[in-house]
This record gives C-alpha cells, structure tokens and sequence, in this order.
C-alpha cells in the first residue's frame, strides 16, 4: 500500500484490508482465477468483461457491447446498460462499483440480488480481471454524471470523482492486463472475434462490436435468430435435408434450454453445447439428454412409418447423429462445471429437462413434417448398415495380441525402444523425405511413416471407406490405438505424434486432413496433448563453412543483421526434400536443437472449421475461401 497511500483518499479499514489480501491472493496464483497466464488467461480478461455486459443485456438492460482492441494493446469494453451503482456500500463504506472492483466474487452480491445468470468466467468477476491489470479506469454513467476511478495492479489510486455530465447510462472499462502477470500481453484479433461471434448466436439480438485499431478494422455480430443463425452459419456450406432450422425451446425449475438443429447429408455429427453461454467442450448433461432424445424420437418414428421392421435393429446413437447439427443452449441458475478442463455439465436435473423438451418438440416437428421427418430417418437407416459395413472394416486396422498376424505396415520404419513414452512417430509427407528422414533420425525412438498423396478428404468420406484407405491404414495400424469409438490411447505405441510437411500450401493441406482426422477419430490424441507440428527451417544462410537456419521471415532479418549480407548464400526451402539427412535431423529432428509444437484442442477445432469451409462437398465456396484466404491457408497456423 505504500506507494500509493498518498494518492487514496480514504483510510483503510479493517475489510478493506482484508479485500486487499483477497485481490494479492489472486495476484499471486492467477491461474486459479482465469485459469492459465498465457493467451487463454489473458482472452479471458476481456470476455469476464463482456459476459457481465451480457448479463444485463439479458436482464434486459441495453442492448450493445463494444469491445476495442487499441493501438497500444489496451482494451476498452464499453456497454449501455444500467451502470454499475456508484452509491455509498452500507458495510463498506465505499462505493458500490469499488466494491465490485476489489472484493473477490462481489458480482451480483450486489443491486437486485440474482442478476448474474451466466458465471463468465466461472463468476469470478470484475475484481479478478482489476487485480490482473497493470491499471484499470472505470467510467460509470449514471444519474446525469460521469463517475471515474482508477486502479493500478487492484489497488484505487483515486477515488470515485464524478468528471462531467452524462445524458446516457452505461460502463467503459479500460485495462492494461500486466506484464508482471502474463507472459503475452498482446490479443489477438480472431480468438476475440471467434468468442464474441458465439456469444451474440448465444444471446440473441444483442449487438457486439468489434473493433480492432490496430488493423483499422470493424466488426458487428448481431443476430436476430440468436442459436438458430448460429446453426445456419455452421451448415452455411452444406447441402441440406430441410430447408428451415428446427428450433426447440422450453423451461424447467430455473433452467432455460434452446435448442437448435438441422441435418446435413453429410456424415459428421457437429453438435455444440453451452451453459450459461460457457462452451461445454465435454459435453455433460444437457448433451446427453439431448442425444438420448433424439435417439429415442427417430426410432420410434422409424417404427411408426415402418422404415424399421419388428426384426430390425434400433437405430444407434452413432446413427442418428450422423449430418446432425445442433446447438444446445441451457442457462441455469447454479451450474456445476465438472470434468478435466471443467467445461463438463453436471447438474443432473438438467438431462431429463432437457429429454422432455427435445421429444416433445422433436415428436412434433416430425409428425407436422411428414416428408423430411422420412429423409432424415432413411439417412439414420443408411447410416446403420454402412455402421455394419465399418465395424467390419476397423477389424482390419487393429492389431489383436502379440501372436497373431498383423504385421506393421511395410512403410514404417520403426524405432527399437519399445516404450511407448519414449517414442516419436514422424508422419512424413512424401516417399522423398520420408527416405532422408530414416536416414537422419535416431533410430532408436524415432519411427518414420511416410504418407504419400493425399490422404483422403475425412470430411467426405463415411468411415467405412475412409478405413479402406491405404495409407491411413497404415499409419492407425503402426500408431496401434485403434480409432473411432475403438480408439485406445493406452495401446498407442508412439507418445509423439509429429506431423513433417513441407512449407508450401500442399503440405498444409495434408497436415490440415491429419489434423481433421485425428480431430474427428482420435480426439483423445490432441486432447492429452500427443500430436506435435515440426517445423522445418525456410531459409538456409552459408557463410564459409558455417551454415545457418531461419525458421520464419523476422529470424530471417534478424539471422542476416547478425552475419552481414557480404559473401552468403541464401538458400529458400520450399520442401523437405532440399536438405540431406544430416541437415534434416540438426534443424527438425534432433530433441535438443530442433522446435516442435505441441497441438493445442483449439488448434485442431480451427483445423476443423476450416477444413469444413475448404472441403465440403460444395465447390464454389470453396474456391472463394482458397481466393480470399490463400495467405493464411499456406500459413494456417497451427
Ligand atoms: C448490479 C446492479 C446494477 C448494475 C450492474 C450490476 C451492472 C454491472 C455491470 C458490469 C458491466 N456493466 C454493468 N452494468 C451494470 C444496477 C442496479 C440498479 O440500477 O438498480
């Protein structure tokens, strides 16, 4: 407190004390608040800031949320609600927005008790976001004035002054996020627009407005049909069973659920599921309520129309979400977040609701829509004997026990260590480099699995055929976990996956199918964080004798700042095959010199959404996205 004593007003008493010790609490383990202090953590910031926006949005409380991303990095979210209530805490003693600023988990203890339906960032509110920054203005319009205070790293070092007049009433909040705290401190443009985009689907007819300075660029989601737009966006390139949205709602006790679905004639389930706005990534619940309802409501229909007879199987729950799409959307009042990453429902009231809702609804809908409720029947019933067809399929890719014949695909070099912990798969794009890389590995833990062509589109394909496909045989059977709902981690034989592709659009198009793959077929793979993308050198710089290795354009600049531009050769490497074996392993392969990087979930869900814009079916859009987006797609960065 001392550097700032002279600046605060106001003398501390004992809770305030105590408040204090509460924001260096969260100062001093961060990552118990927001999770981590890398990008995530630092995102979070903003959106703990927007969800309450939101919230009083959905009270009914304005209706737009702007969220600038400044020059200097700094981040401005600003909204026309209420304005949070500057008037004198009672026990406090201080204003009320002070309190929310400084005491751990003030949010909605405050004004009309009850207010705060989605938790943000599991509720940990304004003064978790205030104790992160370096400083933090707040600007309060409300009874005809402007209300300003500032804080630096949680701490007030001024008081609430009122500084002018206001004919509105709202929030702008301002935050430098620390240094001291994060190991980046710069956003980034497209996970905030990714996130505010989802929340205005979420939260229909608010506005959000995004607008980044940096780039001059401006950006408005806003959505009347709220989960229904939401679904139509992530159908946009797919060709569809039913024209219309079928759109669900209903309450239980103090839960709210939407619901949103549409079929494509595609095989891929692609259902979302939130609460309380939060991306329930694990499911939980209210997805299985809702999986068990469609389950149910599709068989008895098939039964009803006789597309399924006494003797038949039931459809599966495989089956029926085949080309599914859906969002499911539940806020409630208390939720209860489970799982590894804590994006998992538990609240167990909620999967019966949430039946209830989807059978009646789906029920309905079918019976009033005779002749698409038989299109998407007949395509679960499809889905049933091509589920026959790959189950016979999948047999072939799975090594059973040590004894019987099921050899490792002649195209694998495999390493000699037997200990899965200790051994690398490089999946190596091309016969070419896949010879100069057996060549340079260590043989000992590095295998190598050169995949030639490309492998086949997952997207198109059901997996019965995909199964079929050679080299993706090759490489689930040397990789030995088995795949899809026989996917086994425990079986794997490598506890590295490194994805080798050249620098060059084809390579990230095979790198974008494995990842897709691996994404839709072994999610546990990427999830437990055993996918890794290697990153061979672009350029090489020979001076002499001595050669050295650039790996993007700024170390390219910087690389000849250091040897100077006198008596070098430049070489550019467009594919991994320009560099002999020795090269190889010293750049891209070696452990201790070589940078490799570790697959994230969220990468593999961008791999995904882009991949599903660039391969699906339909051409055209296609061809615009490759026109609009070359340059990322060659640098789609993983
Ligand atoms: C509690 C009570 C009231 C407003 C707010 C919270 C509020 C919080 C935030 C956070 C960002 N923007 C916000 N806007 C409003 C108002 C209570 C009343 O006016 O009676």
């Amino acid at each position: 407190m001392a550097n700032n004593k002279d600046r605060v007003e106001h003398a501390y008493n004992a809770e305030q004390i105590q408040v204090l010790e509460g924001l260096e609490a969260v100062r001093r383990r961060p990552g118990m608040y927001i999770g981590d202090t890398g990008e995530k953590g630092l995102h979070h910031l903003v959106f703990e800031l927007v969800d309450n926006s939101i919230d009083e949005a959905m009270a009914g409380y304005g209706d737009v949320v702007e969220v600038v991303l400044r020059q200097d990095h700094t981040v401005v979210v600003t909204d026309n609600a209420r304005g949070i209530p500057v008037d004198i805490h009672p026990k406090m003693g201080i204003p009320a927005v002070e309190v929310a600023m400084t005491v751990l988990h003030a949010g909605g203890k405050f004004g009309n008790g009850g207010y705060k339906v989605s938790g943000g960032l599991h509720g940990v509110g304004l003064s978790v976001v205030n104790a992160l920054s370096e400083w933090f203005e707040i600007e309060v319009l409300r009874d005809g004035k402007v209300h300003h205070q500032r804080y630096e790293r949680g701490k007030a070092v001024t008081p609430l002054k009122v500084v002018g007049k206001a004919n509105s009433t709202g929030t702008r909040q301002i935050f430098k996020p620390d240094p001291e705290i994060f190991e980046i401190t710069e956003f980034n443009p497209d996970v905030l627009a990714h996130r505010l985009r989802e929340m205005a689907f979420l939260n229909k007819g608010i506005k959000i407005v995004l607008r980044d300075e940096i780039s001059n660029k401006e950006t408005v989601f806003q959505y009347e049909g709220g989960i229904v737009s939401f679904v139509e966006h992530l159908n946009k390139n797919k060709d569809l069973l039913h024209k219309e949205v079928i759109y669900l709602s209903g309450d239980g006790e103090n839960i709210q659920v939407e619901i949103a679905l549409q079929y494509n004639d595609g095989y891929l389930e692609n259902v979302y599921s939130f609460a309380n706005n939060i991306n329930t990534h694990e499911g939980g619940t209210h997805l299985s309520g809702f999986r068990s309802a469609v389950t149910r409501t599709l068989n008895d229909y098939a039964r009803k129309i006789g597309l399924l007879k006494e003797a038949d199987q039931n459809l599966s729950g495989e089956d029926v979400r085949e080309g599914c799409t859906a969002v499911i959307s539940v806020k409630l009042m208390e939720p209860q977040f489970e799982g590894q990453t804590k994006t998992k429902l538990g609240n167990s009231e909620v999967k019966g609701i949430v039946e209830t809702i989807t059978v009646n609804g789906l029920g309905t809908f079918l019976e009033e829509n005779p002749t698409v409720a038989k299109r998407i029947v007949e395509k679960a019933v499809t889905a049933s004997r091509a589920r026959e067809a790959a189950r016979k399929a999948r047999e072939l890719t799975r090594r059973k026990n040590a004894l019987e014949i099921s050899p490792l695909p002649g195209k694998l070099a495999d390493c000699s260590i037997n200990d899965p912990s200790l051994c690398e798969l490089y999946l190596v794009e091309g016969d070419s480099a896949g010879g100069t890389a057996k060549q340079g590995r260590d043989r000992r833990f590095q295998a190598i699995m050169p995949l030639r062509g490309k492998i086949l589109n997952v997207e198109k394909a059901r997996i019965d055929k995909i199964l079929s496909n050679e080299e993706i045989r090759a490489m689930i059977t040397a990789m030995g976990t088995g795949v899809g709902e026989e996917f086994d981690l425990e079986k794997a034989r490598y506890h590295k996956i490194v994805i080798m592709t050249d620098a060059d659009v084809d390579g990230a198009h095979i790198r974008t199918l494995l990842l897709t793959f691996f994404y839709r077929y072994m999610k546990d793979l990427i999830e437990k964080g055993h996918v890794y993308i290697a990153l061979p050198p672009l350029f090489m710089v020979k001076k002499g004798k001595e050669e050295h290795y650039a790996y993007n354009d700024k170390e390219m600049e910087s690389l000849l700042n250091k040897v100077g531009r006198q008596n070098i050769a430049i070489q550019r490497y467009k594919g991994l095959g320009e560099m002999d074996a020795e090269q190889l392993w010293k750049t891209t392969m070696n452990p201790d010199t070589r940078t490799i990087l570790r697959l994230k979930l969220e990468d593999a869900v961008a791999a995904d959404e882009i991949f599903t814009t660039l391969m699906g079916e339909r051409v055209e859009p296609r061809r615009e996205f490759i026109e609009q987006h070359a340059h990322e797609v060659q640098n789609l960065d993983v």
